[in-house]
């Protein structure tokens, strides 16, 4: 892995290339929370969940042959979510936004990710692909909530307040469609974007692998940010190889020429 120091040396070329008011869109992936302490789908797996492949936990066929294992990873997940806070990669993200989107919006973010972190970090224009992990969602009337509840202590699964169906949390699980509005704002962000970021995400699962294919054929500067290749890799402009919290407060700091809040002693190097 080409280290933190090793990235510092493609910023200069970088900022050259950048246009500091081009339209930016980033697309984050579970990487850029990992350094809050909520793990990845694809990494090596901790504690009771090393048993079990997380992408085959995120089908309707898994919640359906065994919903109490479904909802209490969810359940486990949603622990680690509310006792996380955002991390510097977060938080340098919201401040692009905040330097960017002053008069008009030239930032946007997409996010895989279900966590809330972005929010909680401050950014605003947010585009959620895959749901949130604290809403919830009726299988029967499609009630929607806001308030998560969680399996009684002997296991009964929530039901829903207006016709009894099973609660299953709010996100997209395999097989399933994305949100068609937050799917089409995406597409034209990727489509009308100058500088397209691609942060913390193995690039493989579709359709979100795709929007910085579509940036790239619309001549987007491409950037990744990631602590391995992936398949987008060869595709991109610019690798900067190294942990999301470390290289996107360096990044933006150096290209947009945002004074940041100084995170950890690593930012002094
Ligand atoms: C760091 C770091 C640090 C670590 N700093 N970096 C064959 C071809 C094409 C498509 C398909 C296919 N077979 C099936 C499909 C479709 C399928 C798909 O793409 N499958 C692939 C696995 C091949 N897609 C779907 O089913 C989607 N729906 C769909 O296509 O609908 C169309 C349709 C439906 C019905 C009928 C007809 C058509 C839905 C996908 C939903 C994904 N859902 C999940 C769960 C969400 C809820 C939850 O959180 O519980 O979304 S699965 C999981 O994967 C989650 C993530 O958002 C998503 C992406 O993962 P992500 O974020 O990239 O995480 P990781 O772990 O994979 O990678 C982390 C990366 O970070 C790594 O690269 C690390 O190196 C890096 N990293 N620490 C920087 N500190
Ligand atoms: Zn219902």
């Amino acid at each position: 892995m080409i280290d933190s120091a090793d990235f510092l040396k493609i910023l200069p070329d970088l900022a050259k290339a950048i246009p500091q008011n081009g339209v930016v869109t980033v697309l984050t992936g579970a990487g850029v929370s990992a350094e809050s302490g909520i793990p990845t789908f694809r990494e090596a797996r901790t504690g009771l969940w090393e048993k079990y492949d997380p992408a085959e936990l995120a089908t309707m066929e898994a919640f359906l042959n065994n919903p109490k294992l479904v909802w209490a990873w969810y359940q486990w997940r949603r622990e680690l979510v509310s006792k996380a806070i955002p991390n510097p990669g977060h938080l340098a993200l919201s401040a692009l936004e905040q330097h960017l989107n002053q008069d008009t919006e030239k930032f946007v973010l997409i996010t895989q990710n279900v966590d809330s972190l972005h929010h909680r970090a401050g950014s605003k224009n947010i585009i959620e692909l895959h749901g949130n992990i604290m809403r919830e969602v009726c299988l029967d009337c499609y009630q929607k909530t806001n308030s998560p509840t969680s399996m009684s202590p002997d296991g009964e699964i929530p039901r829903c307040s207006n016709c009894g169906g099973l609660i299953r949390p709010d996100v997209v699980w395999f097989g399933e469609q994305l949100p068609q509005k937050s799917l089409d704002l995406a597409w034209q962000a990727a489509r009308n974007c100058d500088i397209f970021l691609s942060v913390g995400t193995s690039a493989i699962v579709q359709p979100a692998a795709s929007l910085p294919m579509i940036a790239y054929q619309n001549e987007a500067i491409i950037i990744e940010v990631n602590i391995n290749q992936t398949p987008l890799s060869p595709y991109v402009d610019f690798v900067l190889q190294g942990f999301s919290s470390i290289v996107l407060p360096k990044l933006i700091s150096r290209v947009w020429n945002i004074k940041m809040i100084s995170f950890s002693k690593n930012d002094e190097k």
